[in-house]
């Protein structure tokens, strides 16, 4: 496997003004024709150079120029390039190669799921199709003819329009498809199966009409509407906040089972994993409408960000990422309960990107060098990709952002640019100088900021001072400053006070004068604030304006007042997160003297009075209420010991269950409600509550808890509920258990997005013994290893989110991981890779699990043929 940089990019040599290709679909065999119309790049320097297409895995049957077939002399092929020696200037390439799609399990190119065909080609997937210059910054129009057996593929799709249909002999059937809008082969897309249509419409801001369809299997006809509404809310949404509009006449939409990723924004012909279009409240949880509804945006804003304006090369995958995954969180924010939303991905990334950023394939969101693209689809290019853009939003405010994005979009609109381009457009459209801030492109890492305050009572000034670092991090030693968005407030008795820098020519942005953001950019740098009357408490970091640590040395009374009251919710939250973090530190240091768990007085009465208070967001006082998770704390507490860290948060639940029962169980009962489901913030809000209460008052093992979860299990008519006492249960020493699991198998064998949340509740019981289950559910008729959703359901639940039961002392976990890594290296080596990310964190725990982990790294290294998604991420997580 060879290493591609960043540095070595080069324009392409030929461009393809327009890409033609024939289809026809069969059971052993599918052939596709291409022609591509080419010339020469007159912008490369190198007029002369040979013709090199990218192909894999293909079998070439004709190769022709200008209608003269090529003798075998003519061509050369290595690894995965074909090289024609001797082309004109311009000239037509016509090629046939022949395709064994139902054998296709990498899920990559053209391949079959649940007997329907379907592509799927970001990154490098199109190679698997047709030889062609699969990179971003080649853009072509396409005309797609597809033909297949009409009685199995009624339903024939790819970009664009639909230009022609056609009965052919024997059975056959052929459609035409024509997309205006040039675009890099990324983003071309089929579809060929037996499909049911959901179709409605929506009207653009200009008055044009758009199909809408949603194609599914018929069983899934009813899961579809919550998708819908998402597209067309998303529509609007992107219309109101951006300014763009949809482009063509139709937009489609396609769910399949057998799917890398999420979804893929392919132009105009969306193709979905089941997992993030369908949903209806019986089969999918809370958690799962809002993933619909995310998803469904994304896909649908890539359309300006990503297809429109594409990137020139992957190093800039984080360009349409970043971008569109904030474009995404700011939709459902505006959609749902903003403080919530973003709490949940501050949390995915303080637990999963600061994990990254920590380990050994630690990358800047946009990498200087890859072995395999795949291995960075990462929550750095995406999760940290987005606060990126949301820190230039914050240091331009929303008026400006705008306008940059208008001039992003205006200047690029057809073209495939860099992540300069867009901070370039950022600048010229607001004259804010972004030269240090484009130290977040290009230095991987998550910066430290150590904040200290000192109030000086006879001045009145209350000074705050900053210290900057960014620790090492694969291939970068040394770091610059970066420029830091630092959003502070500062709490006095009554409130916040007036902010007054007394140095003016500090560069702020101010939502009114009692919340600031302070630009830090120096290693060290102080501010001082004038007039300050009362020693205050310090709200930092409000909003989480920007991915760092941040170290301030708050008193738990300090903490308390922030929690009770600071206005800004992601610091309040975040202040109940310290204490919470501060308890189970102690009772770390209790358990290991041997002695009781025993929270602090005043911490118990803070949660009670959460508990108490019903003015409060419900969702806010889940989210409060809710410990630090275990994967949070194995970044703040090192080594890591995941079977003390588990033991004494659990303690410290069970402690806090007990003395706050009567508060639980009153206010579990208050959140009950028998409305009908509806997915909006107030529901969900309240169910989360409830189930908040129900795990804690379950830790109690009493038999009435017992009874309230059984009673919820199997009376409740939606699946967060259901889903949440089964989880409970399962956890639990009740004898109900296989029963319960038992019953949901029963009536849900049908829906496999449904057997797979029962997989993924086994595979993530926090009672010994579970990987025993994993392993006997390996054979479950249910269970296929060649479908991601099942993988990541049972072997990656219980490897990423099982920590107790995957780090078992004697290290079976770690082999068992090892082992399906070595399966799936074969079959779906993106899955493999992916998989593969818990044992690389190998670093941080204690020296037996260490030990124990690199063995199973080392073993998978030793395999002999392995793919280059897997060498990349085993051969760096051992160096
Ligand atoms: N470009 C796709 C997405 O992020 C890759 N799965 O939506
Ligand atoms: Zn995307």
């Amino acid at each position: 496997p060879c290493t591609i940089f960043l540095s070595d990019y080069r324009v392409p040599e030929f461009l393809i003004d327009s890409t033609t290709l024939k289809f026809e679909l069969g059971e052993t065999n599918s052939i596709v024709r291409s022609v591509l119309e080419l010339r020469r790049n007159p912008e490369s320097d190198s007029q002369d150079a040979p013709l090199q297409l990218h192909g894999t895995e293909l079998e070439l049957v004709s190769l022709s120029i200008d209608g003269r077939e090529l003798a075998p002399s003519e061509w050369s092929q290595s690894g995965e390039q074909l090289s024609i020696a001797k082309v004109p200037a311009a000239f037509s390439l016509s090629c046939e190669t022949r395709l064994r799609p139902q054998d296709n399990t990498s899920l990559e190119g053209l391949y079959k799921s649940s007997g329907m065909f379907c592509t799927q080609c970001e990154a490098e997937g199109f190679r698997k199709i047709t030889y062609y210059l699969d990179r971003p910054d080649v853009m072509s129009v396409f005309t797609v003819e597809i033909v297949a057996d009409q009685s199995r593929y009624p339903v024939l799709l790819s970009n664009g329009n639909l230009v022609a249909t056609e009965i052919l002999a024997d059975g056959f059937h052929k459609t035409v498809w024509q997309d205006p809008f040039p675009k890099p082969a990324y983003l071309f897309a089929l579809v060929a199966g037996k499909l049911s249509v959901v179709e409605d419409q929506f009207i653009t801001s200009s008055g044009r009409g758009v199909d809408l369809k949603i194609y599914v299997e018929e069983k899934d006809l009813d899961k579809c509407d919550h998708a819908m509404l998402s597209l067309k809310n998303a529509m609007r949404w992107d219309e109101e906040v951006y300014g763009r509009e949809y482009d063509l006449d139709i937009f489609n939409i396609v769910a399949v089972d057998d799917f890398n990723m999420g979804a893929m924004e392919n132009k105009s012909l969306n193709i979905f994993n089941t997992s993030c279009v369908l949903a209806k409240p019986e089969t999918t949880t809370d958690a799962g409408f809002q993933r619909v509804e995310g998803v469904v945006a994304h896909e649908y804003f890539h359309n300006w960000s990503g297809n429109r304006v594409t990137c020139r090369d992957w190093f800039q995958l984080s360009l349409k990422e970043g971008f569109t995954v904030f474009r995404d969180a700011e939709f459902s924010s505006d959609m749902g309960s903003p403080t919530v939303k973003r709490v949940e991905d501050v949390t995915l990334l303080r637990t999963a990107q600061f994990a990254e950023d920590a380990g050994p394939m630690a990358h800047p969101i946009r990498p200087d060098s890859f072995i395999e693209i795949s291995n960075f689809y990462t929550v750095t290019v995406y999760e940290k990709g987005a606060e990126v853009v949301r820190m230039i939003h914050t240091l331009l405010g929303p008026e400006l952002f705008r306008k940059g994005s208008d001039l992003y979009f205006e200047r690029h609109d057809g073209q495939a640019v860099t992540c300069e381009d867009f901070v370039l457009a950022m600048e010229d459209a607001s004259g804010i100088d972004l030269r240090q801030f484009r130290n977040w492109y290009s230095q991987a890492g998550t910066p430290r900021l150590e904040v200290s305050g000192s109030y000086d009572k006879r001045a009145q000034t209350y000074t705050l001072a900053v210290k900057q670092s960014c620790p090492p991090t694969p291939g970068q030693t040394e770091k610059a400053p970066f420029h830091i968005p630092l959003a502070v407030a500062l709490i006095g008795d009554a409130g916040q006070l007036p902010l007054q820098l007394a140095d003016a020519e500090i560069n702020t942005e101010s939502a009114d004068n009692t919340e600031l953001v302070l630009s830090v950019s120096q290693p060290e740098q102080q501010f001082v604030f004038n007039n300050i009357k009362e020693e205050p408490v310090p709200s930092l970091l409000r909003g989480f304006s920007a991915p760092v640590k941040l170290d301030f040395d708050y008193s738990r009374d300090q903490l308390l007042r922030l929690m009770r009251s600071d206005s800004d919710g992601f610091c309040r939250w975040d202040a109940s997160q310290q204490l919470g973090l501060a308890e189970i530190k102690r009772a770390i240091s209790a358990l290991a003297a041997g002695q009781n768990v025993s929270p602090d007085a005043e911490y118990i009465n803070a949660c009670r009075e959460l508990l108490a208070d019903t003015s409060l967001d419900a969702a806010m006082v889940a989210l409060m209420l809710q410990l630090p998770s275990e994967a949070y704390l194995a970044e703040i507490i090192h080594p890591v010991d995941v079977q003390g860290i588990h033991q004494a948060r659990e303690a410290l639940r069970k402690v806090l269950a007990q003395a706050l029962k009567g508060e639980l169980s009153a206010c579990y009962s208050r959140c009950e409600s028998d409305e009908a489901y509806a997915a909006n913030a107030e529901q969900i809000a309240r169910r989360s509550l409830k189930n908040t209460a129900l795990a804690y008052l379950m830790l109690l093992e009493e038999e009435q808890f017992i009874a309230l979860a059984i009673q919820q299990f199997e009376s409740s008519a939606n699946m967060t509920d259901r889903l949440a006492a089964l989880t409970y249960i399962v956890n639990s020493e009740s004898e109900y258990k296989a029963k319960a699991l038992q019953r949901f198998y029963q009536q849900w064998q049908h829906e496999p997005l449904v057997i797979n949340q029962w997989f993924q509740v086994q595979a993530m019981c926090r009672l010994a013994g579970t990987l025993e289950t994993v392993q006997g559910l390996m054979s479950h008729p249910a269970f296929d290893i060649r479908n991601p959703n099942k993988v990541r359901a049972l072997i990656g639940a219980f490897c990423g989110q099982n920590g107790v039961n995957f780090h078992r002392e004697d290290g079976a976990g770690y082999r068992f991981l090892a082992d399906q890594v070595l399966v799936l290296n074969r079959s779906n080596p993106q899955i493999a890779s992916r998989l593969l990310v818990p044992l690389t964190k190998w670093r941080k725990y204690l020296p037996a699990a260490q030990q124990l982990m690199r063995a199973e790294l080392q073993r998978v290294l030793a395999e002999p043929e392995l793919s280059s998604d897997v060498y990349e991420v085993v051969s760096k997580s051992l160096q």
